[in-house]
């Protein structure tokens, strides 16, 4: 049933941008190669005039090998034909954060809880996801609902990162930034 092909990932049915906007905290990461965003992640979504999706995001990073920052990032959001999939242009506050062109989908949100996050950065021969990473966003700073829990294990089970997250946690490090 998961055959862990990127091009067969399910993604969120019906997504409306605008429910999904404001605040998101990240509780769970899987991370790419070459990690970036460590912890205290938040995530703002915002629908613009023209009706594009634009966010904000902040996030303790470590940079120039030994550098404890609060990284204050921006993403411009690019539609495809699929309401839930899109292409994330990001970059940093700072020139010497990292700033690159991603993959973002929506593979399954209730809006008022939970959001589980997929971006696929090299896709292997094989069709399956050689170097991704995806946040669990949670509306709640103190994590997931009981009840979203196993909802968010299934689908971590379908784009084949279970296993692969770690918990990011929320000191408050980022917070007078
Ligand atoms: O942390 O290792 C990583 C990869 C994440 C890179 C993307 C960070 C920028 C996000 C901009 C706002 C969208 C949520």
């Amino acid at each position: 049933q998961h055959d862990c092909q990127v091009s067969n990932i399910q993604v969120m049915q019906n997504f409306d941008r605008s429910r999904y906007t404001g605040r998101w905290y990240a509780v769970a990461k899987k991370d790419p190669v070459g990690l970036f965003l460590l912890d205290n992640v938040v995530a703002q979504f915002s629908v613009d005039e023209s009706g594009k999706m634009t966010a904000t995001a902040h996030g303790r990073v470590i940079i120039l090998n030994n550098w404890e920052m609060c990284a204050n990032m921006f993403g411009t959001f690019e539609d495809t034909p699929d309401p839930a999939k899109f292409k994330m242009r990001y970059w940093g506050a700072a020139s010497y954060l990292q700033s690159g062109n991603d993959d973002h989908w929506v593979i399954d949100t209730d809006y008022d809880n939970y959001a589980i996050h997929y971006s696929c950065r090299e896709v292997d021969l094989d069709g399956t996801c050689l170097d991704g990473y995806s946040f669990i966003f949670s509306r709640h700073p103190t994590g997931l609902r009981p009840e979203d829990q196993k909802i968010v294990t299934n689908k971590k089970k379908e784009i084949c990162f279970l296993g692969k997250y770690r918990r990011v946690g929320h000191t408050g490090f980022c917070e007078s930034s």
